[in-house]
């Protein structure tokens, strides 16, 4: 099984995440924003990752960074040498009205590219210029290659949660292992 717990604690908050890859999407996610919760477990169920997070702290901005940072640590952590992993993965995810676009590439190299936009200030209890940053924080700090795009879409829940839910996808894809090759690079390494 390749799991992690990390932990993080600064003055501003406190994170505890536990991850595993090879989970059967059950998640547990307490965190004082409700929003950032049931996009964290629709990303747990989609991408079949056993998840954890607890979460507290001042402010939701603080918080729902602090997570992802301890999030993209889980990942890098449970990934270890990345030996067997099909590396990239994509997913073109609908949700009624939504059209959403995902693709990972866990290369090493921390490249964001996120093109989301949204009607209102507000994604229910989580502001919706946080959304883009959240994702941002994810790749950098777990070094990976993401790629999403709202292609198309009217409701701000449809669009945000199938973002959510196509991460989980995309990253269930690029996790998973194929037995035929060792090590998704010609240089050898990851
Ligand atoms: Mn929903």
């Amino acid at each position: 099984m390749r799991r992690a717990t990390v932990r993080r604690k600064t003055k501003e908050t406190e994170v505890e995440v536990k991850l595993n890859l090879d989970g059967s999407g059950e998640s547990k996610i307490q965190t004082p924003i409700r929003f950032f919760n049931h996009l964290l477990a629709a990303f747990a169920k989609h991408g079949c990752f056993d998840l954890s997070v607890k979460a507290s702290g001042d402010l939701p901005h603080h918080i729902a960074e602090d997570v992802m940072i301890t999030l993209g640590e889980a990942l890098t952590k449970a990934l270890k040498d990345k030996k067997g992993i099909e590396r990239m993965g994509e997913a073109i995810i609908p949700m009624d009205d939504a059209l959403v676009l995902v693709a990972v590439d866990l290369s090493g190299r921390a490249y964001p590219d996120i093109r989301c936009k949204f009607r209102k200030k507000q994604l229910d209890d989580l502001s919706s210029d946080l959304f883009t940053h959240l994702l941002q924080t994810f790749a950098t700090v777990g070094r990976f290659n993401l790629h999403v795009e709202i292609m198309r879409g009217f409701n701000d829940h449809h669009k945000a949660e199938a973002v959510f839910k196509a991460l989980g996808i995309a990253l269930r894809r690029a996790t998973g292992k194929t037995s035929r090759r060792k090590i998704a690079s010609t240089k050898g390494v990851l």
